[in-house]
């Protein structure tokens, strides 16, 4: 029941009420039976809003994410970093292709995900909008902000609609991967001269507060858990993911001999949860709406790489007589 003072009264199930009570019945019947939904399934309008919406932020945060990673390419101390570097940043594009795959077959076409992102219409993950000063700030997001990543990932894999979970699955996989290399550069790091580990601490400090924001507002303010939870699109709630990953991580960094910027970090034994401040939820959404430290830059490189790369995409749809490359 969505209607007339429930629980679920609200804009979040809008529309609810115009579908056909038999097939949600039944929709709702298959996930809670565990069932993956397919493209061609019936399902609520809402159901694919929601799902187009999140898959596509993913997919942006991916792409838009292999930028402050990618600067550090030709920077990197060595040329095996710079090898393992590259090709993290080729999967992170990957990981986009696949999302706006899975994206796709729910009906937005990759060119509009696109032009919604370039126009700064849809919204992408908080963290890459942060400038990576240092070796020490690459080093932060390929091991800590692709470990956030896999707590979500890992998580949503499990739910229902079979290709966002198929493409989660092979992100995953590669995911561990690049924590594996972020993890090696961190020691690196922890292990090194006192000028790299002052550099990592700073990284660490600089870093904390987008990487708490990274796992969306408290479960109590955020709007789309409760339908997304129900629906079993997110299999875990942004708070959560955030206890995991402070599970995890934080015991890591610890052991390195790092501190954390949060005098009252610290595991309540009896609820077995994570205390901390609040980070700064204003600075959030300030980011999240196109006012950060490098959100302009961000889009301005994709809407340069989206202009570069026409000729290219006109290449492939044009019959090879009648295309004359701009090279020639
Ligand atoms: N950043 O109701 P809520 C990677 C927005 S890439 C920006 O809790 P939801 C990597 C949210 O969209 C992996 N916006 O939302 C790549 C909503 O706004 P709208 C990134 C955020 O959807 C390269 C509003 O706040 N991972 O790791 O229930 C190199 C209210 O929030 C954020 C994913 O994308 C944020 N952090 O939960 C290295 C995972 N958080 O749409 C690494 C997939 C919230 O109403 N996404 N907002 O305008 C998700 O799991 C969920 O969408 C979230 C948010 C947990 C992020």
């Amino acid at each position: 029941m969505y209607g007339g003072g429930n629980t679920f009264e609200s804009a979040k199930f809008e529309g609810l009420e115009n579908e056909d009570p038999q097939k949600l019945a039944e929709f709702e019947a298959r996930i809670e039976r565990g069932e993956k939904i397919e493209p061609n399934d019936w399902m609520p309008q809402m159901y694919k809003k929601q799902l187009i919406r999140m898959i596509e932020q993913h997919a942006h945060s991916e792409i838009i994410g292999a930028l402050p990673e990618g600067t550090w390419i030709t920077r990197a101390p060595g040329f095996k970093r710079k090898l393992a570097l590259m090709a993290k940043v080729q999967d992170e594009v990957g990981h986009a292709q696949l999302l706006y795959s899975a994206a796709e077959t729910l009906g937005k076409s990759r060119e509009q995900m696109i032009d919604d992102l370039i126009e700064g219409k849809s919204k992408y993950s908080n963290i890459f909008n942060y400038p990576a000063f240092t070796w020490a700030d690459s080093c932060f997001i390929s091991w800590l902000v692709d470990a956030g990543a896999i707590v979500n990932q890992l998580a949503n894999a499990r739910g229902s609609y079979g290709p966002y979970c198929r493409a989660l699955d092979r992100i995953c996989a590669e995911e561990s991967f690049h924590l594996k290399y972020g993890h090696h550069c961190v020691i690196h790091m922890a292990t090194g001269t006192p000028k790299q580990r002052q550099m990592m601490q700073e990284a660490i400090d600089r870093w904390w507060g987008p990487m708490m924001h990274f796992f969306g507002p408290p479960d109590k303010v955020s709007v789309h858990t409760e339908v997304l939870m129900k629906w079993k699109v997110k299999m875990a709630s942004n708070d959560e993911c955030r206890n995991q990953f402070l599970d995890m991580y934080v015991p890591k960094i610890w052991e390195l001999g790092f501190t954390i910027p949060d005098p009252n970090l610290k595991k309540n034994p009896e609820t077995k949860k994570w205390e901390y401040t609040e980070p700064d939820w204003d600075e959030f959404k300030r980011v999240i709406n196109g006012d950060g430290p490098c959100n302009a830059e961000r889009l301005a490189v994709r809407r340069v790489a989206e202009e570069r790369g026409k000729w290219v995409r006109q290449a492939l749809l044009t019959p090879k007589t009648k295309y004359v490359t701009p090279l020639a």
